[in-house]
């Protein structure tokens, strides 16, 4: 019997004796690369985080201590130390085990949302109301250095900072967030890490221990309970490998295997691709063009763009409400940025798009990569507000391709817009093959055309081979309808206000949040010019959708071929 055989929770690790314990290590990293490797999820992080996890539940007593994890993709071992490794077998899928920490799988789990640099003003703020309550109970929270480059950390350091309770901000620093962590905080830690003594942790008045040998479980343990022992914040800087213990994943030279593919999944080149190969062929011909990324070079496919025009990229940290107000710099001062992000974590920067952006009427270009349904990272990774959020901007034009050929299409439409912001979004997913049109009426594509059409099917951006399969259906059903892709779904453009006014029934087909989507703003539109045309946003539910893979999400909320048919079926016996 395996000695993670018997961990049923935090006590049964307490038991161990220290000499047990490299052996528990070793189980807990062969059973990751196992599990992990089949499921997919966030290997190199875990392996780097073994020993930090194991003596962060000997000292503190999780869930009577409150423990905090950043971003929480690290929260793996946790998960296993505190009963759940039995259910690593369903790690990310419908149903099964979340990626991140959840809730409603654990009392040992807090923080669910997976957007970085959170965890420290959850910690502010749990410390603050348990001092006011008079509870003694500790809080910890784990934060990588990569997280530690957002403003939020930095902004809850300096309350941290003036509090007075038992607050022990781990630093599981392994210098990289997907790639090496780039800019001064990442050179300040390096020096840490050999020896220099002023830190910036104690200039800001918070007591530092460390540096600490992050996969020495018996120093770790020790240098938590000094820490402990202050009884107000201090920053234990624990230095880690990630990937340690599994050379595939410590040799890995783009990320230390940060994030692995579901054994057996892939196949076609994905929207990233397509995107990655055509900025590529944009810069070449414009050198006022620029990229930035928040700490996600590779992920949003701007590694071929770096390799090309090395000077002409920036890695600005986990830090995107700075991307995009830097990009409004690079912009007033002549340049054509392109910030490419995953469109849930544009989120985060909605008032510097709206206002250091929009305001100045600055030619900014977001690439918004995971737009709509992600699939297993869960309810915080899905990308199912920036169609909501961005018609609001004045001036912001957005743009969803059904196809790759559209995607360089908007992309290079996008780059030329020189009065405004633009925005191009499409999913996480292969990118399938082209879909022509029949015509272009505006700025739409007509995709199939019913001389007698009963309705309008409005497909955006990658619903489009699903309303193409639906119409078919439809067809054989007796009822014609007709398909059109918008292209450019913000502001609305005049063509499509025009086709939707002549049909009785619009269905506006949408890989987002229904609420503030393209159906209810033609549906508004044609109000105002009176016309008689009935419009459905068919999209999806304003909730927190969870973890399973894209395409079952989709059929789960009718947002495939047989949900589309289904639903204008219904919609026309109401309507008829
Ligand atoms: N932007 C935000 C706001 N949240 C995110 N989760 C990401 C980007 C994507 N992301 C997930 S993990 C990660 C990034 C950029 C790197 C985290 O680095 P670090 O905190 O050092 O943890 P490590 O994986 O190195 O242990």
């Amino acid at each position: 019997m395996t000695l993670l055989a018997a961990i049923a929770g935090p006590g049964d690790v307490r038991a161990l004796p220290s000499s047990a314990l490299p052996v528990l290590a070793g189980e807990i990293r062969r059973f990751l690369v196992e599990r992990v490797s089949r499921a997919g999820g966030h290997l190199g992080p875990n392996l780097g985080a073994v020993e930090l996890t194991i003596a962060l539940h000997r000292v503190f007593d999780s869930p009577n201590d409150v423990v905090l994890f950043d971003t929480g993709h690290q929260a793996y071992v946790h998960k296993v130390l505190t009963g759940r490794a039995a259910e690593f077998e369903t790690l990310r899928r419908a149903g099964g085990l979340s990626g991140y920490p959840s809730a409603a799988e654990s009392p040992h789990d807090v923080i669910e949302n997976s957007h970085a640099s959170t965890a420290l003003s959850y910690a502010d703020g749990v410390a603050k109301a348990l001092r006011l309550k008079g509870s003694s109970r500790r809080v910890v929270a784990v934060i990588g250095d990569g997280a530690l480059t957002g403003g939020m950390a930095w902004e809850a350091l300096n309350n941290l900072a003036v509090l007075e309770h038992p607050v022990v901000v781990v630093l599981n620093d392994n210098g990289r967030s997907y790639a090496p962590t780039t800019g001064g905080l990442a050179a300040h830690l390096g020096s840490l890490r050999e020896g220099r003594r002023r830190t910036v942790f104690e200039a800001l008045g918070l007591p530092y221990v460390g540096p600490v040998d992050g996969h020495d479980v018996d120093a770790l343990e020790s240098a938590f309970v000094e820490a402990a022992a202050y009884g107000r914040p201090v920053v234990v800087h624990c230095v880690t490998r990630k990937g340690k213990g599994y050379q595939p994943a410590e040799d890995d030279p783009a990320d230390c295997l940060h994030a692995v593919s579901a054994a057996g999944s892939g196949g076609g080149a994905t929207w990233t691709d397509v995107f990655g190969a055509e900025i590529v062929s944009l810069g070449a011909q414009r050198p006022d063009l620029v990229c930035v990324t928040a700490a996600m070079r590779g992920p949003t496919g701007l590694d071929a763009f770096a390799t090309r025009f090395p000077s002409r990229v920036f890695d600005v940290g986990i830090a995107e409400q700075h991307a995009v107000t830097s990009a409004a710099g690079l912009a007033m001062a002549g340049l054509h940025p392109v910030v490419a992000v995953y469109s849930t974590f544009l989120s985060r920067a909605f008032d510097q798009v709206l206002l250091d952006v929009a305001l100045h009427r600055l030619p900014v270009t977001f690439v918004l990569d995971r737009a709509g349904v992600t699939g297993p990272d869960g309810p915080s990774h899905h990308g199912m507000w920036d169609a909501s959020l961005l018609p609001v901007v004045p001036g912001l034009r957005l743009a969803a391709p059904r196809d790759a050929a559209r995607l360089r299409e908007l992309l290079g439409e996008a780059v030329a817009v020189a009065d405004g912001p633009t925005a191009v979004r499409y999913p996480k997913s292969s990118v399938g093959p082209d879909i022509p049109a029949l015509r272009r009426e505006g700025k739409v594509d007509v995709l199939r055309y019913e001389p007698d059409a009963v309705g309008l099917l409005i497909a955006v951006g990658p619903m489009a081979s699903a309303c193409l399969e639906a119409a078919e259906e439809l067809a054989g059903h007796g009822v014609p309808v007709t398909v059109v892709d918008p292209r450019w779904i913000a502001p609305l453009d005049p063509s499509l206000v025009k086709i939707a006014g002549e049909h009785r029934l619009v269905l506006a087909v949408e890989d987002t949040t229904a609420v503030g989507a393209l159906g209810g703003r033609l549906a508004q539109a044609l109000a105002v010019v009176g016309a008689p045309t009935r419009v459905g946003t068919f999209a999806l539910p304003s909730s927190f959708l969870p973890h399973g893979s894209r395409a079952e999400i989709l059929r789960a909320h009718g947002l495939d071929a047989a949900g589309i048919t289904t639903t204008v079926l219904k919609r026309l016996k109401e309507h008829s």
